[in-house]
């Protein structure tokens, strides 16, 4: 039996049920979030309901200037000192940012978008042979990546697909989203390395130095799904987090939810036709030794639905590597001790994935005593 919170999170009155049982039993599903907006519920389960807010969420933005930055880049291929300092404020100061022209063509975010909510939109009989919580499946379709760690489970449903560094054989795509995950995966890898090289040159280091540390090696494409839900303010679409990569690009519909933590209260991070959001992972931030920082965000869940992203990691998930990382020796110094102690990918994914997304940041546990 577990601790709960009732529907109304803010009386906070504990009860006992068995979780476990209401969470197998949607799992057992294999249907996720959108099965049950299907099958025509008006209240969302218990095993939804978020505990009650904390000081951070419950602080109503207090109106200031304060915008995402976005950054133009049309002329990348002369690494103004504009850009260059742009990323470097961005990435250091804000760990989130916009990018325009980025060289990815509008048809292909288009198409993109769309194939990803086709896959979602087929029948449940279809979309279930690719469900699982077989981890090292390349390509998996499910919902709550954490579903039995959390506190409560999240308003979203997700197509996870390893593209790289080996390349994802297409056949194991679904059909529906094969041919344009194949061809964004390409698209969205040239401009992760662009953003590499130009996120190395913004802290000091040569344009290739991250590249060479394989921070470009692997890419996961993850696809998600947020139905509209008819108790919005009871739950989350995804509870605050930051990345466990280097870097995501992400592209995002229209309808808005994702907010970013910035100076302990939360901005909206709105839709800008053509643009991809970009955002520092943890494990840049631990390299970088704090150059760079992973903001948290998190996603509302929204009676408008469905909305619709495709977040594309960078990692090596799931390759096999022994490669070490911790500060880059070159960014230490007397005054700019190392802050993080090393750790393998491998080590920190398995620990991220163990506490689930909604407890303490994941950089914490890797933070060396002052
Ligand atoms: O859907 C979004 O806008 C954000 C998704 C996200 O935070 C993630 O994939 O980690």
């Amino acid at each position: 039996m577990a601790a709960s919170f009732t529907r109304d999170s803010g009386t906070q009155t504990p009860t006992t049920y068995d979780r476990f049982q209401e969470l197998k039993a949607f799992d057992d599903s294999k249907s996720g979030v959108k099965g049950l907006v299907d099958a025509g519920i008006t209240k969302i389960p218990r095993i939804f309901c978020r505990p009650k807010v904390e000081d951070h969420d419950s602080v109503k933005p207090i109106p200031t200037q304060f915008t995402i930055p976005v950054i133009d880049l049309e002329n990348i291929k002369t690494w103004s000192d504009e850009v260059v300092e742009g990323i470097r404020k961005a990435g250091g100061e804000v760990g989130f940012f916009q990018v325009v022209n980025h060289g990815v063509p509008q048809s292909v975010l288009e198409e993109m978008l769309a194939a990803a909510r086709g896959f979602h939109e087929l029948p449940t009989e279809v979309k279930k042979s690719y469900y699982t919580r077989e981890k090292t499946k390349k390509v998996i379709y499910g919902s709550n990546f954490d579903l039995y760690e959390s506190r409560f489970a999240n308003w979203r449903d997700t197509l996870f697909c390893v593209m790289g560094p080996e390349p994802l054989h297409p056949q194991q795509l679904p059909l529906v989203c094969r041919d344009i995950t194949m061809e964004y995966s390409k698209q969205i890898h040239k401009l992760g390395t662009t953003l590499f090289k130009l996120l190395s040159k913004a802290i000091g280091l040569t344009p290739d130095h991250l590249i060479g540390l394989d921070c470009s090696k692997g890419h996961c494409l993850l696809s998600h799904y947020y139905p509209a839900c008819p108790e919005p303010e009871l739950t989350l679409g995804t509870t605050k987090h930051s990345d466990p990569d280097f870097l995501t690009i992400l592209l995002q519909d229209h309808i808005g939810g994702l907010q970013v933590s910035h100076q302990n209260q939360w901005f909206d991070v709105p839709f800008l036709p053509g643009a991809l959001v970009v955002n520092i992972g943890s494990l840049l931030q631990l390299i970088s030794n704090d150059k760079l920082k992973s903001a948290e965000h998190q996603v509302l869940a929204n009676e408008k639905g469905p909305r619709v992203s495709v977040a594309c990691f960078f990692t090596p998930h799931l390759y096999p590597s022994t490669r070490i990382y911790g500060p880059i020796k070159e960014l230490l110094s007397k005054e700019n001790p190392p802050l993080y102690r090393e750790t393998t990918v491998e080590d920190f994914i398995s620990y991220y994935d163990s506490k689930g997304l909604d407890e303490k940041s994941a950089l914490a546990h890797f933070k060396l005593q002052p």
